[in-house]
């Protein structure tokens, strides 16, 4: 079948659902491809927390019904190291709060408004190819229930992200990465237990760093450093939690961490990554297709949706007047956040894990930067407006 929209997004991750339902919102057509099944997708764990700014896109597009009702506000985090915690106070220092929602929930009410409002979404597509991304008129060729099919359009967004094949696309030398890997991974864990505290624990500790986290009072997400050569069956459930309660231990306080099921349990590594430019003629890369952050900074999913934001901005304007000027800058516009980003990511990642290759001084300076940041008002202010999220820069000023 051949057929024609003005935009193809690739990839039903929170970029190309978001992009979607901003373009639906500005009059612009799309279709969505995803190589995965709808199941799959809407049951992949991933990210946990939103900035104010990624929910007030979602409030905007009449989409955080669930949201508000199911999710958890949240207005601080923990440091924890040395044995003792300090809460970093989000709105004592922004005015903002942060919103803890798993994004395998935002992925199903994305899905469910797009499905709900009739427009396509297409899961377990195959062999997307995209040609004439040159061009004024690109087209994507994919297999869908044992046909071919072609879609022509103005514009193709690839929202595949990091694996995917969109950025494969940029021919050679059209694209710089940038890259740092870690020599840390994350072993994961949902478990079917109420949270240990009300607020996220980020904890360093010198055997590891460790993260308690949640998705409801009822299930919690905890992470603790390994190392990122390890094999999952080096972490059976014992050690898993002899680490976590070893590492967040505050001596005297009965701290404990309430055990349960594991519903999933697995590692993730930890890069930093960046491809610069983010567009090649008509195709517009977004999300992680365009960069990876570590975790540690909770970034993620919020730069996705920062990305596709700035995206609807250009082709809403290009679909207006022809005006190219927001999309000429839709790089640039993207890239400015996503390197403070890169850079918050970074720096909560190296602040709280302890580095094996680290001598005795850095590791004395890296308790000194956790107590120079948990005691000056001025660092945890900094490290507050990163974490709620950076506000947005309107298309004119840019
Ligand atoms: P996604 O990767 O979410 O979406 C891309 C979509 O494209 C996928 O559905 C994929 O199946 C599809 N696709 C790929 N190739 C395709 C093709 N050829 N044709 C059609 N479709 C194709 N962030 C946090 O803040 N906290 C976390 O704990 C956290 N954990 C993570 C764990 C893992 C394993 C990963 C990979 C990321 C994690 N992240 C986390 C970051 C994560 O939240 C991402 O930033 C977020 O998913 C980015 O969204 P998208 O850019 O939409 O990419
Ligand atoms: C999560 O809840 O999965 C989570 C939260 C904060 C992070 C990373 C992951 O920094």
């Amino acid at each position: 079948m051949r057929e024609r929209t003005q935009v193809a997004i690739i990839g039903a991750g929170p970029a190309g659902l978001m992009l979607s339902h901003l373009l639906a919102q500005a009059g612009i057509a799309s279709i969505v491809l995803e190589d995965r099944s709808r199941d799959y997708v809407e049951n992949r764990i991933r990210a946990g927390v939103l900035e104010e700014g990624t929910v007030g896109m979602l409030d905007d597009l009449g989409l955080g019904e669930r949201l508000h009702r199911d999710s958890l506000v949240h207005e601080g985090i923990e440091i924890r190291f040395g044995g003792a915690g300090h809460r970093i106070d989000f709105p004592g220092l922004t005015g903002k709060r942060i919103t803890v929602y798993g994004q395998h929930e935002l992925v199903k009410d994305l899905i469910a408004a797009r499905v709900g409002a009739g427009l396509p979404v297409r899961f377990e597509v195959s062999g997307v190819r995209l040609e004439g991304i040159d061009g004024e008129t690109p087209r994507v060729r994919y297999r869908h229930d044992g046909a071919d099919h072609e879609i022509d359009c103005d514009f193709i967004a690839g929202c595949d992200g990091f694996r995917g094949v969109c950025r494969a696309a940029i021919p050679n030398g059209q694209i710089v990465g940038y890259e740092r890997e870690y020599p840390f991974g994350w072993v994961g864990i949902l478990v079917e237990a109420p949270p240990a505290s009300p607020e996220l624990i980020y904890a360093h500790h010198s055997r590891g760093f460790a993260l308690l986290s949640m998705r409801s009072p009822t299930v919690s997400r905890l992470y603790v450093q390994c190392d990122p050569g390890d094999d999952i069956a080096q972490w059976p459930d014992g050690r898993v939690w002899d680490e976590l309660e070893q590492r967040t231990s505050v001596p005297g306080a009965g701290f404990r961490i309430p055990r349960g099921p594991i519903l999933q349990k697995g590692i993730t590594p930890m890069r930093s990554f960046v491809a610069e430019p983010m567009q090649h003629g008509r195709l517009f890369l977004a999300g992680d297709a365009a960069h990876i952050v570590p975790p540690t900074g909770a970034k993620g999913l919020n730069l996705a949706v920062a990305d596709v934001r700035y995206l609807t901005e250009g082709l809403a304007a290009w679909y207006r007047d022809r005006s190219t000027t927001l999309l000429d800058r839709y790089s640039e516009r993207c890239l400015r956040r996503v390197w403070k980003a890169q850079r918050f990511s970074w720096w909560m990642t190296t602040m709280l894990h302890p580095n094996p290759a680290d001598s005795a001084f850095d590791r004395k300076r890296q308790l000194a930067e956790l107590d120079y940041v948990t005691t000056s008002e001025a660092a945890m202010r900094s490290l507050a407006e990163n974490y709620v999220g950076l506000p947005f820069e309107p298309p004119g000023l840019n």
